[in-house]
């Protein structure tokens, strides 16, 4: 008989699938959130480690994000989003991975949580120049932004960001986040705001409303 692959396992080797059908079965005993910081994460990591290694190569990479893009998918359904007339006004918030990177899982997962606690989120996608950041934090009177990098390549294009940001928009709050970063790199990056994880992010973002 084939044992069945657990989610990390299932994560680090790549395979959709069983991802999928792990991640259902998580659900009975554990909470979506638990299942993203403890086994999505840790698993997403050792892949990282893997590759830096060169113990796998880019194709492996891919599809290991895949796999745990899969799993989140099935976790985000199972959240529920109760709407509630006392939050009919839902603070706004941006968020955007930085120009020059592609990372966008963990700004996904950000933006799934924040969604969940009454934020209105504008998910400006991956990539982003600090132009775009700027046209929609007008548009829509945005007053805080979540910036993610995962590359220590894409900090500095980060610091840019901010930098133009809050000439542009002086009363914006910037909080970053993302594997690369650190509360020293926070600093350097001149953000408010470092959130080490999702809810930390949120925690953060209700104490700026
Ligand atoms: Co890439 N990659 N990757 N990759 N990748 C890293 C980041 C790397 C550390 C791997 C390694 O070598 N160990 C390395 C960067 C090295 C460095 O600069 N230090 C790397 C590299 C080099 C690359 C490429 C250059 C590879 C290549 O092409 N040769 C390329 C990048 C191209 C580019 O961006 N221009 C590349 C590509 C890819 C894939 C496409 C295959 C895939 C990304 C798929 C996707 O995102 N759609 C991928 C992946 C999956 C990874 C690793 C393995 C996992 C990243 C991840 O999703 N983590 C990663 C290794 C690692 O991080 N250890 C790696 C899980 C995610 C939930 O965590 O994003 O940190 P994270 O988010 C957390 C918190 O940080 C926080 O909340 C989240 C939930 O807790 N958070 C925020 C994040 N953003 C926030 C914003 C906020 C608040 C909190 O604002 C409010």
């Amino acid at each position: 008989e084939v044992e069945k692959l657990d989610l990390k396992q299932a994560i680090i080797v790549g395979l959709k699938e069983e991802a999928k059908k792990a991640t259902t079965s998580k659900l009975k005993e554990r909470k979506a959130l638990e299942i993203v910081e403890e086994e999505i994460v840790p698993a997403l990591n050792q892949v990282g480690t893997l590759y830096e290694e060169q113990t796998i190569f880019l194709p492996q990479l891919i599809k290991s994000a895949e796999a745990a893009k899969k799993a989140f998918e099935v976790l985000q359904q199972a959240m529920t989003k109760e709407e509630s007339s006392i939050h009919a006004q839902k603070p706004k918030v941006a968020l955007a991975t930085v120009y020059g990177d592609i990372h966008d899982i963990g700004k996904n997962i950000v933006k799934v949580i924040m969604e969940n606690y009454h934020f209105e989120v504008y998910d400006l996608g991956k990539d982003v120049p600090s132009e775009k950041v700027i046209e929609a934090v007008k548009k829509h009177d945005i007053r805080i932004v979540g910036l993610s990098a995962l590359m220590t390549t894409t900090v500095g294009s980060m610091k840019e960001t901010i930098a133009a940001l809050k000439v542009a928009c002086p009363e914006v709050k910037v909080i970053v986040g993302g594997a690369v970063l650190t509360p020293d790199l926070a600093e350097f990056v001149e953000a408010d705001y470092y959130a080490k994880d999702a809810m930390e992010s949120v925690r953060i973002a209700e104490k700026l409303c």
